[in-house]
């Protein structure tokens, strides 16, 4: 067995958005420092971009005073039903435009108004990009800024400092390709691996299990490292559940914003837009403009209960001239070929058919109409004392900073968000590193051992557990395949904690036996088996989604009310509580006591309405 031993002064945990851009920030910042990016993939074409974008979602054009990062507060916290860091949105909105024209300067093709020269706007906070290569173009900055970039290396556990239990010393994983292991040590570490799926059980079934909108590979590390390492966490409760069209997952943000195509319900009226049938469930909150993605979520599930499904998404009344069909084709095909190619094997041509849309199954991520993740430290002068302990995206871990989808509180960021706050990462670790100077860990051959059996456990199970195998291979007494055990997963979630089988909706006594479920599962974790080195990787996604899972369903009990209906109900809360739940959910994990604690923690407004 090969060990790998990589010292450095900043180790990027994901190639990502935010881990690109946390690499070339950090390179401006600290020019002699070794700055390492651990990818599990390869950052060409790695993360929630791999396949390309076919907008920016978030663009305020403040050269153009199009927005202001006030604007871009008062947007977020209305979708956000009022839950969100202001400090940490205003910062993004501050600093996300430069991080665009960076994109375009380096090649990334904007549309853009032959009169005015002002990009293409899709909506009020997004710009269309002719985006297929958007992340390669991305990851060549950062390939050029860090120091090292080691491709498939899946990182498994964040490491602390031995004689300082609260401050981040590195990291240990494995190469999926050789199945060597690799041990980081680092002075300090930025988490960006990005969000999680397959928590939930997909919609789609069978052959077609894998396919989710947000990228299967998104594995929920970003969230199970930092979870297991102490940190807090924020707004686990919530859960993406995005409108999509069915099977595909083509998203609908440029259909509706741009090229103005209507939904309707299958008697072909609207509902998309009825703030009365929303005020009188969820008074002021019916009002926000526009209306919060979880709430038109509510419309829909609406109809789709009463018996008015299928959703149908009038693409046949929209795409009226030639702009319009070439900027609906090229938004899937840029972005979710899986769509364009469903239209083409059912015979449909959206300029004579419409199309059915769904609301998909949960997903957990820092970064779209949600704010899952890490607890973490505002910018100076603008975050209040209750969100400034440390540097600007400090976790609660000494050294360890988080951004993008790992990072808490700040939703909308999108691609572009996702790597200023990269960058705002990046900047600050630099800042750590020269306040503090810290040193390297120690890390004695005892420790590298025991990590090495931690790892490398499912392939001892297996090979021990093999000769017992039933049912053609696939059967073990003795261990649990990893898509079995993900497959558990997806079906606790998915019954207990309000996923698509349930109708969005739980409760307290149903997220208990789930609960109990879930630990039992986890219990299991330690038998899983590997016959080879993807299968290795497939158990330690598991293992990271299982820790995403408890989270989410702790804090989903911990919530007594139902702050955001349309992504989950709790039938025994059903309203929005704002005299007891204007608050933060913040939960910690010990792994020694394997004991989870909450608080609640204020929302402070700092930002008026614009
Ligand atoms: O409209 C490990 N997103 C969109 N953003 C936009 O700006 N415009 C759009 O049009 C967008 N749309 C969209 C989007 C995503 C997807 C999948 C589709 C459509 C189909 C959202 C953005 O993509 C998203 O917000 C950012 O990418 C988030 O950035 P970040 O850095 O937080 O996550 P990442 O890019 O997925 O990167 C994570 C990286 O970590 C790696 N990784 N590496 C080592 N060890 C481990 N254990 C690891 N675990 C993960 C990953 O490989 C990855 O490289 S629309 O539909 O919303
Ligand atoms: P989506 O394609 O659903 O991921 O959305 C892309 C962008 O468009 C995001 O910024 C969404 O918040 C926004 N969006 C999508 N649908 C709507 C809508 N019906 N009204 C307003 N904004 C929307």
């Amino acid at each position: 067995m090969l060990i790998k031993r990589v010292d450095s002064d900043i180790l990027i945990i994901g190639g990502g958005m935010a881990g690109c851009g946390a690499a070339y920030e950090a390179r401006k910042w600290g020019k002699n420092l070794k700055i390492i990016i651990v990818e599990k993939a390869n950052i060409d074409r790695s993360g929630a971009v791999a396949m390309g974008l076919s907008a920016i979602n978030t663009y305020l054009g403040m050269r153009w005073n199009e927005n202001t990062p006030e604007d871009y507060v008062s947007y977020v916290r209305g979708d956000l039903m009022g839950i969100i860091r202001e400090d940490l949105v205003y910062d993004i909105g501050r600093h996300v435009d430069s991080s665009v024209h960076l994109f375009e300067e380096w090649g990334l093709p904007i549309v853009k108004s032959e009169e005015t020269g002002r990009y293409t706007r899709e909506g009020r906070w997004q710009v269309l990009i002719h985006g297929e290569s958007y992340k390669p173009i991305v990851a060549e900055a950062a390939k050029k800024a860090a120091t090292e970039v080691i491709n498939r290396v899946m990182v498994t556990r964040l490491l602390k400092d031995p004689n300082d239990p609260n401050r981040i010393s590195g990291a240990v994983g494995f190469d999926v390709r050789d199945g060597s292991m690799y041990v980081f040590r680092s002075k300090a570490v930025i988490l960006a691996a990005g969000g999680a799926t397959h928590i939930f059980r997909p919609r789609s079934v069978g052959e077609g299990w894998g396919r989710t909108w947000y990228s299967p590979w998104s594995s929920g590390s970003a969230y199970g490292l930092a979870i297991e390492a102490g940190a807090k966490m924020v707004q686990m409760e919530i859960r993406l559940v995005p409108t999509r069209f069915k099977d595909g997952y083509g998203p609908v943000g440029a259909w509706f914003l741009y090229i103005k195509s209507k939904a309707t319900n299958a008697l072909g009226e609207s509902y998309d837009t009825n703030r009365e049938k929303l005020r009188k469930k969820y008074g002021k909150y019916a009002d926000v403009k526009p209306i919060p993605t979880c709430l038109r979520n509510d419309l829909m599930l609406d109809e789709i209960r009463q018996g008015k499904s299928p959703i149908l998404m009038h693409t046949e009344d929209a795409l009226d001239s030639r702009d319009k069909e070439e900027a609906g084709w090229e938004d899937f095909l840029d972005m979710t070929v899986s769509q364009a190619l469903v239209w083409a094997s059912q015979n449909i041509d959206p300029k004579e058919k419409p199309s059915e849309l769904v609301v998909t199954e949960p997903y957990i991520m820092g970064s779209h109409a949600v704010n899952a993740g890490t607890w973490v430290s505002g910018p100076p002068g603008i975050a209040p004392k209750e969100y400034s302990w440390g540097y600007n995206r400090m976790t609660v871990i000494i050294g360890l900073f988080a951004a993008g989808d790992a990072a808490g509180g700040a939703a909308h960021k999108f691609s572009s968000g996702s790597f200023a706050e990269g960058r705002i990462a990046g900047k600050n670790a630099v800042r750590y590193l020269r306040d503090n100077n810290p040193k390297l860990s120690e890390m004695d051959d005892e420790a590298i051992e025991s990590f090495k059996s931690e790892i490398f456990a499912p392939f001892e199970n297996y090979n021990l557990g093999r000769s017992f195998i039933t049912k053609k291979g696939v059967v073990s007494p003795y261990y649990l395949l990893p898509s079995q055990g993900l497959k558990r997963l997806e079906k606790i979630m998915d019954e207990y904690s309000a996923g698509v089988s349930s109708d969005y909706t739980t409760n307290a006594v149903a997220m208990r036996r789930g609960l109990e479920l879930l630990d039992m599962l986890q219990e299991d974790l330690p038998l899983l088996g590997a016959e080879d080195i993807h299968q290795l990787q497939r158990a330690w996604e598991l293992h990271h989604r299982v820790m995403t899972a408890q989270a989410v369903m702790r804090h989903t009990l911990f919530r007594e009310e139902t702050r955001w209906p349309g992504y989950y109900y709790r039938s025994d809360f059903p309203q929005i509580d704002d005299m007891n739940w204007h608050v933060f959910v913040v939960s910690k994990y010990d792994s020694k006591s394997n004991k989870w604690e909450f608080e609640k923690i204020p929302v402070i407004h700092i930002i008026g309405d614009s």
